[in-house]
């Protein structure tokens, strides 16, 4: 509540305020990123809209409007038509078209009145369209439900990466991370860990005590990941019974502990419903892809592979692939 309402009294003083879910999500915090070539409006819109709340960077062309946009990722933009060099409508189709701004919205600040103008700057994705001399309260209105907009797609987009049952980050969440942390890791040659980790012979547990106690152990041990993981590794739902970690920073041989400490945690664990019944998992980690190591889906192929071997073991063991193939996997612990 608060923060909203911090936003909606700096943006207007006298509109009603913000729908009560809409507000609790406003954030503490918002960039607008004012491209004009235009010192006058930089300086009017910097005095009478920019707060605490709400930063104003400056663009006076189009060209470094795009560069700021892409580097700050601003939840706005007030873009100007008539500028010198590439004109408002040229920049307006390169930032639609900018992967790294997919949520930010964009309002038109612009002199023509012209309707052809106004049906143009819309259909190429603004969101508003504002005439200058522009009135201040309108502006802030219509600044106001750009960012609300904002927040929305923020939040949907943020809802769609988590997984419902256990709060931990999805299937998507991972594929999204794994293919940034793979290229982190050949760019800057850092050490990086994939496990896939399955719960053994789950179909029992289900079986014998009912769905809701299976969920619950699937809740019980994305538990366990979030206290026993570090802040910076990244544990997610990949699938029914199967989880896909990743440990960033950290080459396999620290991994192993890390990952066995967890192994160890859940055979210790004793579960409301079925004290009496332990639930075990198994890990597969990859060391080295067996095949292209710049290729995120390779990593999780050669996890899956290890935790294949592991099962085929005797499960609630981790085993470790790496690139010459399951043969030299390692039994680590059992
Ligand atoms: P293994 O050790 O070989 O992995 O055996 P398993 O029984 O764990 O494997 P199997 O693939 O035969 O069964 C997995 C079960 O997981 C079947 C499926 O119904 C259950 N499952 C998948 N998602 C959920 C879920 O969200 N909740 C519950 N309760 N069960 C789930
Ligand atoms: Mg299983
Ligand atoms: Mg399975």
């Amino acid at each position: 509540m608060e923060r909203g309402h911090r936003v909606s009294k700096e943006l207007s003083n006298n509109t009603k305020p913000l729908r009560p879910a809409v507000t609790d999500r406003i954030a503490d915090h918002q960039d607008v990123l004012l491209v004009d070539d235009s010192t006058f409006i930089h300086d009017l819109i910097k005095r009478r809209i920019g707060t605490e709340a709400l930063t104003i960077h400056s663009a006076m062309d189009g060209e470094r409007g795009i560069a700021m946009a892409e580097s700050i990722r601003p939840a706005l933009i007030l873009l100007d038509l008539n500028m010198p060099g590439m004109d408002g409508f040229q920049a307006l189709r390169r930032l639609m078209n900018s992967p790294k701004l997919s949520d930010t919205q964009v309002i038109v600040i612009s002199a023509s009145d012209d309707t052809e103008d106004k049906v143009a700057g819309l259909e190429l994705g603004a969101c508003d369209y504002v005439t200058k001399p522009f009135n201040l309260p309108e502006l802030r209105a219509r600044m106001r439900s750009a960012l609300r907009t904002h927040e929305l797609l923020t939040l949907l987009a943020e809802r769609a990466q988590v997984d419902g049952l256990t709060g931990i980050g999805n299937r998507s969440c991972f594929d999204e991370r794994i293919d940034e942390e793979v290229s982190h890791r050949i760019r800057t040659d850092a050490d990086l860990t994939i496990a896939m980790c399955d719960i053994d012979l789950f179909k029992q547990v289900n079986d014998t005590y009912g769905h809701a106690a299976g969920d619950e152990v699937i809740r019980g041990i994305a538990k366990i990941f979030n206290r026993l993981l570090r802040k910076s590794d990244i544990a997610c739902r990949y699938g029914g019974e199967e989880f896909a970690i990743m440990l960033r920073d950290t080459c396999v041989q620290r991994a192993i502990p890390v990952l066995d400490r967890i192994r160890k945690q859940l055979e210790q664990t004793r579960w409301p419903s079925h004290p009496e019944h332990t639930v075990t998992c198994s890990f597969g980690i990859c060391d080295h892809p067996s095949g292209d190591a710049k290729n995120p889906t390779d990593w999780i192929k050669t996890a899956d592979e290890a935790l294949y071997a592991a099962k085929h073991a005797g499960r609630n063991r981790i085993y470790v692939g790496n690139g010459s193939g399951m043969q030299s996997s390692l039994k680590i612990a059992s």
